[in-house]
C-alpha cells in the first residue's frame, strides 16, 4: 500500500469503530430454541479450571451429561456424538479426553437416556479472555452446550509448543510440524489454478463476449473466431501435465521421506451409560408455570419413593443449569456460577419408602431469560430436566421430569 493512503485508512477505521459490535458480556447461547436445550441434553457437575493460566498451561473440563429420554421426535435420534470443548476458535489445543474413564480420541456411540462422565484437558494456545464450555455435537442435530465460564490466558513470553512423541520415538512440535511444506505445496497448486483462471478470463473472449459464445453449439471449439485455438489446447495440456507431475512428485516424495506410515486412526466405541438401571422414585409433573415478571419457574410434581430407604430431592438440572436445594457450598460445587441457582422444594425433607408426595419446585434466576430456556410461545410448551435424589446411604439417582409449561405473565410486548 502507498504511504499516503495510510492516514485515509486510519480515519476510515476510526469512523467505523463505534459501529463495531461490542464484546458480549453474556455467553450468547440464546440463539437455540428452548426445546433444543431443555428436551435434549442435561449437563451437571461441570467444573472448569483453572480460570487463569499462561500460554502452554492446561485447563481441565470435567462433568457429566445425560441424553434425555424426552429427546424430541423432530430431531434425528442421537447415535453418533462428539464431546468437545466449545471455545472461540483454536485458542486451546485439546490434548486428552476420557469418557467414563476411557480414552476417547474421536466420536463415540451414545444412546437416548445415557449418562456419560467426561474429562477434557486442553493447553492454552492464544492469550486472551476466552469463554469455555463443554459441549456435545450430535450427528444430525448440532452442538448442544453445557455451562461455561471465562478463562484468562496470559502470554508466557514463549511461543506455544505442542510436543508429541512419534511411534519411532522422535519428539516433534505439532504446532509447527510440516507447516512450511504444507503452505508452499498448497501455494504451488494454487498458482496452477490461478494461471488457468487468468488465461481464460483476461485475454480470452470466453466470458466477456458471452453474447457470441453462447450462440455456438456445445462441442464447437470455434477456432475461426478465436474461441478455443489449438494453441489453447497446447497450453492447457501443459497445465494438466504440470498438475499430474505435481501429484507424482508428491506421491514419490512422501513414500521416500516417510517409508513407515499408518492410516489415520479411528476408535469409535460405545461407553457404558452411567444412568442407574433401577430408580429410587417415579415422578410425574402436573404442570409448570413461568412468571416473566420475576423470572420464576414453578413445577408441580408428584414423587413416589419406590426404594427401601428415605430419599431426598437435592437438585433439578435443566439444559446447562442446575438448581440446588442446599447451602451455598453445595451451590458453589454444582457448576459455573452463572448457571447455578437455588431450588426451593415445598414441602421439604426426606420422602419415606413407599410414600407419594406432591411437591412444588420453585427457582428464580435470570439465566432462564439470558439463555432462552423457557418456551413462551412454542408449538410444544414442554420443558424437561433431571431430578437428582440421594438416599440415606449416599446413593444417587437421576429421574427425568417432563412438564407442560404455561407462562403466567406476559411482558407488554407480547400483549395484543
Ligand atoms: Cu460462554
Amino acid at each position: 500500500m502507498k504511504r499516503e493512503r495510510l492516514p485515509v485508512l486510519a480515519v476510515a477505521v476510526m469512523l467505523l469503530l463505534p459501529m463495531m459490535p461490542r464484546a458480549a458480556a453474556a455467553h450468547g447461547e440464546a440463539a437455540d430454541e428452548p426445546f433444543l436445550k431443555d428436551l435434549t441434553v442435561a449437563f451437571y457437575d461441570v467444573n472448569i479450571g483453572p480460570t487463569s493460566v499462561t500460554v502452554g498451561q492446561p485447563v481441565t473440563i470435567t462433568g457429566k451429561l445425560t441424553i434425555l429420554d424426552t429427546w424430541p421426535y423432530t430431531l434425528d435420534p442421537p447415535q453418533t456424538a462428539y464431546i468437545t470443548p466449545v471455545v472461540p476458535g483454536p485458542v486451546f489445543a485439546l490434548t486428552d479426553r476420557t469418557i467414563n474413564g476411557e480414552p476417547a480420541f474421536g466420536s463415540v456411540e451414545v444412546e437416548k437416556g445415557g449418562t456419560y462422565a467426561f474429562k477434557m484437558v486442553m493447553l492454552a494456545r492464544d492469550p486472551g479472555h476466552w469463554h469455555v464450555h463443554p459441549g456435545i455435537a450430535i450427528q444430525g442435530t448440532g452442538t448442544l452446550i453445557g455451562p461455561g465460564l471465562w478463562v484468562d490466558v496470559a502470554p508466557s513470553g514463549q511461543p506455544f509448543v505442542l510436543p508429541v512423541t512419534l511411534l519411532d520415538g522422535r519428539k516433534v512440535n505439532l504446532e509447527t510440524l510440516g507447516g512450511n511444506f504444507v503452505w508452499w505445496w498448497s501455494f504451488i497448486g494454487f498458482l496452477i489454478g490461478l494461471v488457468w483462471m487468468i488465461y481464460w478470463t483476461v485475454p480470452k473472449r470466453t466470458v466477456t463476449r458471452l453474447a457470441v459464445t453462447s450462440q455456438l453449439p456445445v462441442n464447437d471449439d470455434a477456432p475461426d473466431i478465436g474461441l478455443i485455438t489449438p494453441r489453447d489446447h497446447f497450453w492447457m495440456d501443459v497445465l494438466a501435465g504440470l498438475t499430474i507431475l505435481l501429484l507424482v512428485i508428491g506421491w514419490v516424495g512422501m513414500a521416500r521421506k516417510y517409508p513407515v506410515r499408518l492410516p489415520q486412526q479411528t476408535d469409535r466405541f460405545e461407553p457404558t451409560s452411567l444412568t442407574p438401571s433401577t430408580h429410587m422414585a417415579t415422578v410425574r409433573s402436573s404442570g409448570a408455570t413461568f412468571d416473566q415478571s420475576n423470572d420464576t419457574l414453578t413445577i408441580n410434581a408428584r414423587i413416589h419413593n419406590t426404594s427401601a430407604s428415605p430419599i431426598t430431592l437435592k437438585s433439578y438440572v435443566m439444559a446447562m443449569t442446575s438448581f440446588v436445594d442446599g447451602p451455598e457450598e453445595e451451590l458453589a460445587k454444582a457448576g459455573p456460577a452463572d448457571y447455578v441457582g437455588k431450588l426451593s422444594v415445598t414441602p421439604d425433607g426426606a420422602i419415606a419408602p413407599g410414600e407419594t408426595r406432591d411437591v412444588t419446585l420453585k427457582m428464580t434466576s435470570e439465566v432462564f431469560e439470558q439463555e432462552r430456556l423457557i418456551p413462551l410461545h412454542d408449538p410444544q410448551q414442554l420443558i424437561a430436566g433431571l431430578l437428582r435424589f440421594t438416599d440415606d446411604q449416599g446413593h444417587q439417582d437421576i429421574v427425568t421430569l417432563k412438564s407442560v409449561l404455561v407462562p403466567t405473565e406476559f411482558r407488554p410486548q407480547y400483549l395484543p
